[in-house]
């Protein structure tokens, strides 16, 4: 089961670069708790060619962001960021300690199995902009990614 996803979860990277197109491995959302407003989502990206992440967009979500979290002081807190920069071929990594998305103003309460659809907006060199969307599974709130 688990060596059968990978294989599948392979031959999608290939054909999505045969377009030229953003790929997002692995992608998933902490669960909240109800009346928890924010979220947040991670995910690989990567890139045929060099690009930039500039917005994220959730019908769950009043409002997305980027982020980063940032050492200020002996505090670690995060901060939004305007652009990810996505160098050609090089997967960037959106986990938690690092960059990643953050959804607010939350219209419901997200629950481990649902799928939200997560809208992440690039602008390459040549100034044009390509949609991207992706149903991006809840997992529980003690879920790790694997790598
Ligand atoms: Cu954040």
């Amino acid at each position: 089961m688990y060596n059968k996803f990978l294989v599948l979860a392979a031959a999608s990277l290939f054909s999505s670069a045969a377009f030229a197109q953003v790929t997002v491995g692995d992608p998933w959302i902490r669960a909240t708790v109800p009346a928890q407003k924010t979220a947040g989502a991670f995910m690989q990206l990567r890139s045929p060619k060099a690009t930039r992440l500039v917005d994220v967009q959730s019908p769950v979500a009043g409002r997305a962001e980027v982020h980063q979290m940032a050492m200020d002081g002996q505090t670690m807190r995060m901060q939004k960021v305007d652009a990810i920069d996505l160098p050609a071929n090089q997967p960037v990594n959106l986990s938690s300690g690092g960059y990643h998305v953050m959804l607010f103003d939350l219209k419901k309460q997200l629950k481990e199995g649902e799928q939200v659809p997560l809208t992440l907006t690039f602008v390459g060199a040549d100034k044009k902009r390509e949609n991207v969307t992706v149903q991006v599974p809840v997992k529980p709130l003690t879920y790790t990614a694997a790598h």
